[in-house]
């Protein structure tokens, strides 16, 4: 028998650990389940309006993400070597110290189109950075906590150097693989440190105390993708889940841009603290929720720039409390803001502001352009234009989304501070450039179709 006949392909690897994930959810969070349920429905209503069947309703239905937050660089450096064997790889640097969040992330997830649409599941990662505590005392004790944990079974370390070892993982060791991965992201009630603290690593900031006090990084939320948001947005409460108070992001537009996303406020739950002699102290923590996202055209750094610069803008004038208060006002602000960035497929397009696939249109007989334009080409329909979807994420929404769960303690002011190679050193490895990525598709997508256009030229 030749070694790897029998791999398992990543993307399926992938697949599997995506279902089996939110099985586990939907059993520790029950209100995720009430909200997968609640997504379906307005998916379904959405779609049949829209005509859209681009996507099976399965498919967009489908968990997107989760997040996680780890604790060291050794532990970054071991994720990225399981989330290999599942085909996803680190894309993007996102800084969130300068929204108040110590700590900083990437995206593991799978790169390229036939990967994504087998299976588009993404994990937001984020590195907690002690360096950014001010208390010398406090990181210390953080550190030496978290050098001590093992968030890896030792069979999970075993199947991942199997699988590098072998270029992949066999049938019978997949099941094994995702049983022993899910450990890892499993919630773990009982905190491996006592009542007291927990209580001062809380008091610093409360993602501290989400990441050291337990024996792992338990996976914090799943977030499904929805066709309309704003409908999700309105229906929660109905359902008894309490959204949070704004939908982070763009505002609502005819062309969705980049990223939108809404959570329901995490859960508090039950925990109990080991208090030193044997017994165990009832408490209670706060850090998982639910989230739903719906997701538009990647900008280029030129969209993105007018993107970063409108939602300043608006938040300059009003910031979301977090208590739901302002957030017509909010919303009217962010409408504002944004009706300086185009809402036009093709606007968006011509003036360099967003990512799009091209492909051949119309077939135009005889007429012996020489080297036709690609402009030329689009207004004579020999060539047709694609939004090509945002897959990555935002730093401002994803601290949005960190605050609303963490309490309004988390909205610390912290120096901006960001370290990319740093990061990298930690992962053993270069994070992709989500920029250029969406370049290099757009890029191929055009060559390809000059090419076939001039072969029928020559022709
Ligand atoms: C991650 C928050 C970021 C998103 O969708 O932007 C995120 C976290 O809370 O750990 O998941
Ligand atoms: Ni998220």
């Amino acid at each position: 028998m030749t070694r790897g006949s029998h791999i398992v392909s990543s993307d399926n690897i992938r697949a599997a650990f995506s279902a089996a994930m939110s099985a586990m959810y939907r059993t520790e969070v029950p209100a995720y389940g009430e909200l997968i349920s609640l997504v379906a429905d307005v998916n379904a209503r959405t779609l049949a309006a829209s005509l859209d069947e681009t996507d099976t309703l399965d498919r967009i239905s489908e968990e997107r993400h989760g997040a996680i937050r780890l604790g060291t660089e050794a532990e970054l450096a071991m994720m990225r070597r399981v989330f290999a064997v599942m085909g996803m790889f680190p894309v993007g640097y996102y800084d969130l110290s300068e929204a108040g969040v110590p700590v900083h992330s990437t995206a593991f997830r799978p790169v390229d189109d036939a990967a994504l649409k087998i299976s588009p599941f993404r994990v937001f990662t984020s590195l907690l950075r002690l360096d950014l505590i001010e208390d010398a005392g406090l990181r210390d004790e953080a550190e030496e906590i978290l050098a001590a944990r093992r968030i890896f079974s030792p069979a999970a370390v075993a199947l991942v150097e199997k699988a590098e070892f072998e270029g992949g993982l066999a049938e019978p060791d997949v099941a094994s693989f995702i049983s022993e991965i899910l450990k890892t992201f499993r919630w773990n009630e009982q905190a491996s440190i006592s009542h007291e603290r927990y209580s001062r690593f809380h008091r610093v900031h409360p993602l501290i105390a989400d990441v050291v006090s337990f024996k792992g990084p338990h996976i914090n939320h799943l977030t499904p993708r929805t066709l309309d948001i704003d409908a999700v947005q309105g229906l929660m409460p109905a359902r008894g889940i309490t959204p949070k108070a704004v939908i982070e992001g763009p505002p609502s537009r005819n062309c969705p841009i980049l990223l939108r996303q809404t959570s329901f406020k995490a859960l508090e739950e039950p925990v109990y603290f080991p208090d030193g002699d044997g017994t165990l102290r009832p408490g209670s923590h706060t850090a998982r929720f639910g989230e739903v996202e719906q997701r538009g055209v990647a900008l280029t750094p030129k969209g993105r720039a007018l993107y970063d610069r409108l939602l300043n803008e608006a938040r300059a004038n009003i910031r979301p409390a977090a208590d739901g208060s302002n957030a017509d006002d909010y919303y009217l602000a962010l409408e504002t803001a944004f009706q300086a960035f185009p809402d036009d497929w093709d606007d968006i397009r011509r003036r360099g502001l967003g990512y799009f696939t091209y492909r051949l249109g119309r077939v135009i007989d005889g007429g012996a352009h020489d080297k036709p334009d690609l402009e030329t080409l689009i207004e004579t329909g020999a060539i047709l234009f694609d939004p090509i979807v945002y897959e990555d994420f935002l730093p401002v929404s994803a601290a949005g989304i960190f605050q609303s769960n963490l309490g309004d303690a988390a909205a610390q002011s912290l120096a901006a501070s960001p370290n990319q190679k740093r990061f990298e050193q930690a992962l053993g490895a270069a994070v992709l450039d989500e920029f250029k990525h969406y370049a290099d598709i757009e890029k191929a997508s055009i060559a390809h179709c000059m090419a076939a256009l001039n072969a029928e030229v020559v022709r």
